[in-house]
């Protein structure tokens, strides 16, 4: 009975309660939750806050670009980052290139991703080519091998799905019992305002924000609520910019949908005005993402769907880009600098993902901590299929866990972070309460804000069918 290791002296939060505890380890999992518990190793807890180890579940990682950029974390540097912010598990995209197979795709990532990762690892699927030999044989195969999400675009050339091919691929999701998640920005509306601001000349990365307009991304929410309404299946709005997709959410929630959400921390600290730059200069392609930030009401909209539930998810969606890179590979490239719309699209955010929603929100009194834990961490794994294995302070859960200093003060410095991009869009928020340790099945894999693991044990998990989704 006796433990490898003992966290001992700590308040333990979990998304509905919080209580002192010690917490004793053996083989990687917690295997005591008790008043005093002891072990061959004791790391002293006192004065920290013991979470579930943050889960991160829409990050990109290594994936190549139709345009000759380049993603600015592989597995390694992209899993440290998120270690060091007090992550234990990332979800990352396998995305389907249009003419390959699904399976082909998903050996791919494995091959970038295996013996490389810091962090255990899971991966979405994205479908780009609906091929009836990928609905029929490759999706449900791979949905019974542990994929059991994916995520389809309703935008960009080279992924998006017609409504007829959402259509389908929902259906699917339903009878394997699978969840989609939906990129819902609508496409012709984006084009026709591109091509627009392109003819009055307005091209600076500021005219993202106006292109990608949150009524298109209204519009496209509404519609995939309603293909997915048609098709009886639950789905997941990803990467909610502001009030009005929300209000369509809740529309959808009132009349008994199952419509889950996601918002991401540019949504609470960055505004459309960061993507001015200095006055309108290219800075401004530094914050361009997709959707774009919008403005402090939505902001405010976004903070009580955070408090009362219409956010189910707080993910980073770490997308990152160099913006200085040799040869057109970051964001400043020629072509960029003609027009926003080559602009690549996605900011780095899986290492400041948890201390922004903790210091936005826990410090600044706007959320609960069990809140925040519900959000970044039980959630996800419940409705990712992750449950019970991740997400919670448990006997028989494995051993992940982060321990959080609350009033530690820190700035957010792109010179601090271990993330592979050369700038974050966060230089200078002030943050209050960072992560002091991360613990991976047992074994500590980052602390202080380094990354500490001397070999990549992270591991892929297979996952099962959603809790929340399916239930
Ligand atoms: N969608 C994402 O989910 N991430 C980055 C860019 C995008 O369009
Ligand atoms: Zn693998
Ligand atoms: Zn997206
Ligand atoms: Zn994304």
């Amino acid at each position: 009975e006796t433990c490898d290791l003992a966290i001992r002296g700590g308040t333990l939060v979990t998304a509905t309660d919080q209580f002192s505890a010690d917490i004793g380890i053996r083989d990687g999992r917690i295997v005591q939750i008790a008043e005093s518990v002891s072990a061959t190793e004791e790391i002293d807890a006192s004065g920290l806050l013991v979470l579930p180890g943050g889960i991160d579940a829409h990050v990109h990682l290594d994936q190549p670009t139709s345009d000759g950029t380049v993603m600015a974390d592989d597995f390694a540097s992209g899993t440290r980052s998120a270690a060091a912010g007090g992550n234990t598990t990332v979800l990352p995209f396998a995305m389907q290139v249009k003419g390959s197979s699904l399976r082909q795709s998903v050996e791919d990532y494995h091959r970038k991703a295996d013996g490389n990762c810091f962090t255990d690892v899971s991966f979405h699927l994205v479908i780009s080519d609906p091929t009836p030999q990928v609905l029929g044989q490759e999706l449900p195969a791979l949905v019974r091998d542990g994929y059991t999400s994916f995520k389809v675009f309703m935008t960009y050339d080279d992924l998006m799905l017609n409504d007829t091919e959402l259509l389908e691929v929902f259906d699917v999701a339903r009878r394997e019992q699978a969840l989609v998640m939906v990129h819902a920005e609508g496409h012709d509306a984006i084009r026709y305002m591109t091509d627009k601001l392109e003819t009055e000349g307005k091209t600076a990365p500021y005219y993202h924000a106006e292109a990608h307009a949150q009524i298109a991304e209204r519009e496209a929410t509404h519609r995939a609520i309603s293909h997915a309404q048609l098709t009886d299946v639950p789905v997941v709005i990803v990467h909610v910019s502001g009030r009005d997709p929300m209000e369509q959410i809740q529309w959808a929630r009132k009349r008994g949908m199952k419509v889950f959400a996601e918002t991401c921390p540019q949504y609470i600290t960055l505004t459309r005005d960061d993507l001015k730059g200095l006055n309108m200069d290219f800075e401004g392609a530094k914050y361009v993402c997709s959707p774009p930030p919008r403005d402090h009401d939505s902001q405010a909209a976004i903070w009580d769907g955070l408090r009362d539930g219409t956010f189910d998810l707080f993910s980073s969606d770490h997308c990152p880009f160099y913006f200085e890179a040799p040869d057109n590979t970051g964001k400043n490239n020629d072509r960029a600098r003609t027009s926003f719309k080559w602009v690549p699209n996605g900011i780095p955010g899986v290492e400041t993902r948890l201390p922004i929603l903790f210091s936005e929100g826990v410090s600044k009194g706007r959320i609960s901590i069990e809140r925040f834990v519900a959000l970044t961490s039980t959630n996800p794994a419940r409705l990712y299929g992750l449950h019970p294995q991740k997400g919670t302070l448990s006997v028989g859960a494995d051993a992940d866990i982060t321990l959080w200093d609350p009033e530690l003060q820190a700035t957010i410095r792109q010179d601090r972070l271990n993330h592979g991009s050369d700038y974050t869009p966060f230089e200078g928020l002030q943050i209050t309460g960072w992560p002091v340790r991360t613990i991976l099945r047992g074994q500590t894999v980052a602390k202080d804000g380094k990354p500490t693991a001397a070999a990549a044990s992270g591991r892929h998990l297979k996952r099962g069918t959603s809790v929340t989704g399916y239930p």
